[in-house]
């Protein structure tokens, strides 16, 4: 087992030679089009390589002046959280508010109450803009419960989409420190990228969630709620908890779009990586709207 000898050596070395578009060196030359196929509205791009946990955007001048939101936006990370009510967005198509289901924070919830949209991500699409002062990592998390039956895998999802990050910017992780990361179709098609993004010491294994996505939208579901929860998650039977990386302050957006309906949605929270569950799930917090 393991014994090199020169008859090995000499097969690597040819296939090395020969094949080496999926080898080492051609993992590197992907590195510069994850870059490229960034699609930022507020960056240059090229520096987007997003891969990493450690994408400080420290390094880039300007002082960390967080908080100056001059800028046109919805909503805003404060103190490290962003906090929504759901009823307070503006809602289209089928989306309604409601109040039935007791225990809700702010003045109600929204659900869904047009047919599901299993396959079908853009219907009753809700875009907000979030100004996000220091780049890094965030957390996405909503307070969210089936709004119809006992049977917690149903009336549990709704499509989830940030179309101006860069591509590799939106994903599942569990595993912290020895990830594993789901990033929606087509990102998660490329072979190439998620063999990149694999080589990052961090991650352990990247690719497709388990279940539906496409265009960038991932279904982002809850387990067990049937009352309120924080349950928040991608990849079926494999949950994933759901990150941003965001790879310089500013405005981002995020989509949401009817999956299921009765899927029951009450509060949205981002949240810096490093701020602890008890702070970003505080249903005592008040809204964080852009002044
Ligand atoms: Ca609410």
């Amino acid at each position: 087992m393991g014994r090199w000898t020169w008859g090995t050596a000499f097969a690597v070395l040819v296939l090395a030679a020969c094949g080496g578009d999926d080898d080492v060196t051609g993992a590197g030359t992907t590195t510069s089009s994850s870059g490229g196929t960034t699609s930022n509205t507020t960056s240059a791009g090229g520096t987007g390589g997003a891969a990493t946990t450690t994408s400080t955007g420290g390094n880039r001048g300007g002082g960390g002046d967080a908080g100056s939101a001059s800028v046109a936006c919805d909503y805003q990370v404060e103190s490290g959280v962003m906090v929504i009510e759901a009823e307070d967005l503006p809602l289209a198509a089928d989306w309604q508010t409601a109040t039935t289901e007791a225990g809700f924070t702010g003045s109600g919830y929204i659900v869904w109450t047009g047919n599901s949209q299993n396959n079908n991500p853009g219907q009753g699409t809700i875009s907000i803009d979030v100004y996000v002062p220091v780049a890094g990592r965030y957390r996405w998390r909503w307070r969210n419960r089936i709004g119809m039956g006992t049977n917690t895998t149903e009336h549990n999802d709704t499509w989830l989409r940030w179309p101006d990050l860069a591509v590799t910017g939106y994903y599942g992780m569990k595993n912290p420190g020895n990830e594993s990361r789901r990033y929606p179709k087509p990102t998660c098609d490329d072979g190439n990228l998620m063999q990149m993004i694999e080589q990052d010491a961090t991650v352990a294994s990247a690719g497709c969630p388990n279940g539906s996505t496409s265009d960038g939208w991932m279904k982002i579901y809850s387990s067990g709620a049937s009352d309120w929860s924080w349950s928040t998650r991608t990849s079926d039977n494999d949950a994933h908890n759901i990150f941003i990386e965001v790879a310089q302050p500013g405005v981002v957006t995020f989509e949401i779009s009817a999956r299921a309906d009765f899927h029951l949605i009450d509060r949205i929270v981002l949240s810096e990586e490093s701020v602890a569950d008890n702070v970003a799930e505080d249903t005592g917090a008040m809204p964080t709207p852009c002044d």
